[in-house]
């Protein structure tokens, strides 16, 4: 009997035991992204699952209720053009560049063709003066990727808590179906994507987080981008160099970097696309931490002399749960300050791939626009 009593008093402080270190877990955790659920308290005690961040909340392949209430015909394959027998046949290309924005990624290029050969990422490291010590990137580069040939380049910036397989890890963003199929119908040129690890940390044990101690190597990767992997990235692989063949997108805490390296160096970037971009550029306070801000309100804005991309465009959805309407904030502020950009809204997005598709379709339109008015497409 007193052995029964001593076996249920075991059970139940190894039960004990386990409810608390897995309460220690979901406090300090901070590893995301690998699908298992794990949670972090914002200052309104609310709780958020941290696989919504580093590459948004996932969204499988399928439209959703919101889609379907956007105003956007996402069926839509393009106008109908006669060819010279007089039959109609869709061109795509025809009115793709036109100029204007569309809220969603149009199935026809966020969608897998058998006739279409797409790349699979690759993955590399470079050295980093800047961290000193060896950091990795994922690349996609182009199916019948050449050395005889140049490719222009697009550097994409992942969320926070994410790493340089942020974007390769998930098949639901169909960035490598977007950026192809838009090659493959000649409407951007075919282009080497490059995922890096934003964390510019010089130490391995430093961890990203929700304060200000632990975010400033994101604000240290302008650094890392433009003395170490872009180099490298230049030296290595076959690519066009200057800001005409340089762009440059992010989403989240990718995004918020994204716009602040824009304006620190807006000489080396011609195509800018920042994606529900994260709080912090300037000062503020938001449900995960206070903010001291990268720059000032005044300072959001381009230099009096500054080269100016070409194309830099700010969007979000109407309903991320994440950021929140911190991305208007910012285009409020730019357009306020006198700077160039185009703003626009995904109804119905949140925090997820629905923004990533619609934000890089957009992107890759505008180059094409772009390039057919000075005809260099
Ligand atoms: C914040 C809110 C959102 C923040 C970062 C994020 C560093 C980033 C979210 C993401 O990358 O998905 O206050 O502070």
């Amino acid at each position: 009997m007193k052995k029964r009593a001593l076996l249920i008093i075991m059970i139940f402080m190894a039960a004990a035991m386990c409810a608390c270190s897995s309460k220690v877990r979901k406090e300090t955790d901070m590893e995301a992204g690998n699908g298992s659920k794990q949670e972090i308290m914002t200052n309104d005690n609310a709780e958020i699952d941290m696989n919504v961040f580093a590459a948004g909340i996932k969204v499988e392949g399928v439209r959703n209720e919101a889609e379907a209430d956007s105003k956007t015909d996402n069926t839509d394959s393009g106008p109908e053009t006669a060819n010279k027998n007089g039959d109609t046949q869709s061109d795509p290309a025809a009115d793709i560049v036109d100029g204007g924005i569309e809220e969603r990624c149009p199935t026809i290029y966020e969608t897998t063709r058998d006739n279409v050969s797409y790349g699979e990422f690759i993955h590399d490291t470079y050295y980093s003066e800047t961290c000193g010590m060896e950091r990795g990137c994922s690349i996609l580069l182009p199916a019948d990727y050449s050395e005889d040939k140049k490719y222009p380049v697009l550097y994409l910036l992942h969320g926070i808590f994410g790493d340089e397989y942020s974007f390769s890890g998930d098949k639901n963003n169909k960035i490598r179906e977007i950026i192809t199929n838009m090659a493959a119908d000649g409407i951007i040129g075919e282009t080497i994507l490059v995922c890096p690890n934003m964390y510019a940390t010089s130490d391995p044990a430093q961890k990203p987080g929700f304060d200000s101690e632990s975010v400033k190597p994101y604000d240290n990767f302008i650094n890392d981008l433009i003395n170490d992997l872009m180099p490298y990235i230049e030296e290595k692989y076959a690519v066009l160099t200057g800001r005409e063949n340089t762009c440059l997108a992010g989403f989240s805490m990718g995004g918020r970097e994204t716009i602040f390296i824009t304006l620190s160096r807006p000489e080396l970037f011609g195509y800018v696309c920042a994606i529900s971009a994260a709080p912090g550029i300037v000062p503020t306070k938001d449900k995960f931490m206070a903010h001291e801000g990268q720059i000032s309100e005044s300072e959001m804005k381009f230099a009096e002399d500054a080269t100016e991309p070409n194309v830099f465009i700010l969007c979000c959805g109407t309903r991320d749960s994440v950021v929140g309407t911190y991305p208007k904030q910012y285009h409020e502020l730019l357009e306020a300050n006198g700077a160039a950009h185009i703003w626009y809204e995904i109804t119905g997005a949140d925090h997820d791939n629905n923004a990533i598709k619609s934000g890089l379709y957009n992107l890759l339109k505008q180059i094409a626009y772009d390039k057919s008015k000075t005809h260099e497409r």
